[in-house]
């Protein structure tokens, strides 16, 4: 049976000075899921380098750095301390060159070098319908990455857990490349789980519509899982409660906590238990003529080990239920899709940055001066009436101590 359980909320402050606490000692690393191929979005270069067209010009890679920065100044500041937050990268074997070039050519986004850790996740062969190998070129086997939950194997085989032991880690953020609005190291976030005595955790937000690709956080059977999109049936996927809301309605949005102590657990004893999932794919392959084809239908089979798969095995999992346009815009297709596109996710970003200018006081301006009429209430995938763009260098959480000129913002780039 699938249940899904009651979140409760709580006050925000004490977790959010917990979460600083332990990042003010050096306990908590953030780790990006970076080995997929983007396929949906269209572009041959890992997602992490995509620029959704913001005023700035910043890439999602230069976004996520600059928030690392902020937190770690926000937690040394509280705690009178220099502190460091580890970014380790999981790559794969489409992704490793071009990221680790990206970050060389932007001077690691002015992180210590030695705190960027990039590593390589295995790959597993694509194989068709009736399970043979696909070739992508004359003596070579199509080969796709083994999934986000490739990462337990990734973890030992690069001796990343010895590395974090010898950090002093203790608590793991793990998150995925495209959410335009993920709070790195989210110090509430790691307060809420650290103060509950979590070994794992999950962040939600609750699901848009029914088909909406998020997996639902729940328990089957007793055990804390996710049900992801691609295997809910859409039956049980649009079941309503009576209140008309969804009955699984805890999306998942790929934000993650684990203690280092439960990654090794999992490393050393529940890894070669985690299922393989199938996901049906268009994958490239040579023709008996040898030509190159690009199906236009999906053709063969990858094989992926997922990320929240680890779930069951924990003693003390919770969840954490996120505003959505504060915490989650992902980016996941092209600009010909009306969802989840560049589009998207460069509106919900200007839309969180006006909402925060406005609660600190900003009034904006036209060309001719006057007044523009502020909006409140934006639905995220609108253009809000002002364009306020504020570096993460600036501002975390929406703390904004932004420089307002006479308590005006006049042009969009003051604070970036
Ligand atoms: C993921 C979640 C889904 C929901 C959604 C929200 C999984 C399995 N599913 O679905 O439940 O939270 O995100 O946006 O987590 N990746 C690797 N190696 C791989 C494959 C993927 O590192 O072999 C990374 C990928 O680069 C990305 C993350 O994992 O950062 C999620 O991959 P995705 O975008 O393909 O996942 P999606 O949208 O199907």
């Amino acid at each position: 049976m699938l249940t899904v359980f009651v979140i409760i909320m709580f006050p925000l402050a004490s977790f959010s000075c917990s979460g600083l606490h332990q990042i003010s000692q050096n306990k908590v690393a953030v780790l990006l899921l970076a080995g997929g191929q983007g396929t949906r979005l269209g572009v041959s270069y890992p997602k992490g380098m995509y620029n959704v067209g913001l005023p700035s010009g910043k890439t999602l890679y230069q976004i996520q750095a600059e928030r690392i920065r902020k937190v770690e100044q926000l937690a040394g500041q509280r705690y009178h301390c220099k502190c460091a937050i580890p970014w380790y990268i999981m790559t794969s074997e489409f992704t490793l060159g071009p990221t680790e070039e990206f970050f060389v050519d932007h001077g690691f986004f002015n992180l210590d070098k030695s705190n960027v850790i990039m590593f390589e996740q295995r790959m597993l062969p694509a194989v068709t319908f009736d399970g043979k190998a696909i070739l992508e070129e004359k003596g070579k086997i199509a080969m796709a990455p083994d999934g986000n939950g490739g990462l337990y194997r990734a973890l030992v085989d690069n001796k990343i857990l010895d590395d974090m032991k010898q950090r002093g880690i203790q608590y793991v953020h793990v998150y995925c490349v495209d959410n335009i609005l993920v709070k790195m190291a989210d110090p509430v976030f790691i307060g809420f789980c650290v103060t509950k005595g979590a070994d794992c955790g999950a962040k939600v937000v609750e699901k848009a519509y029914p088909t909406e690709p998020v997996g639902v956080v729940c328990r089957v059977d007793g055990v804390y899982q996710v049900v992801e999109y691609s295997e809910i049936s859409p039956e049980t996927a649009q079941l309503q409660s009576p209140n008309g809301g969804l009955v699984y309605s805890t999306g998942n949005i790929c934000n993650h906590f684990f203690t280092v102590e439960f990654l090794q657990m999992v490393a050393q004893k529940y890894e070669p238990q985690l299922k393989h999932h199938i996901a049906i794919k268009k994958v490239p392959y040579i023709d008996e003529e040898g030509n190159l084809v690009k199906p236009i239908k999906p053709n063969g089979i990858k094989l992926e080990k997922f990320v929240f798969d680890v779930f069951q095995f924990s003693k003390n999992f919770v969840a954490f239920e996120v505003l959505r346009e504060e915490e989650f815009s992902p980016l996941k297709n092209a600009d010909t899709a009306d969802k989840d596109t560049p589009t998207t996710a460069r509106q919900s970003l200007l839309a969180q940055h006006y909402r925060w200018a406005l609660k600190a006081g900003a009034r904006f301006l036209d060309e001719n001066g006057c007044r523009i009429p502020e909006k409140l209430s934006l639905s995220g995938t609108e253009d809000p009436p002002a364009v306020c763009e504020i570096s993460p260098l600036v501002s975390y959480f929406g703390e904004v101590r932004i420089i307002i000129y006479g308590g005006i913002f006049k042009t969009v780039q003051e604070c970036i």
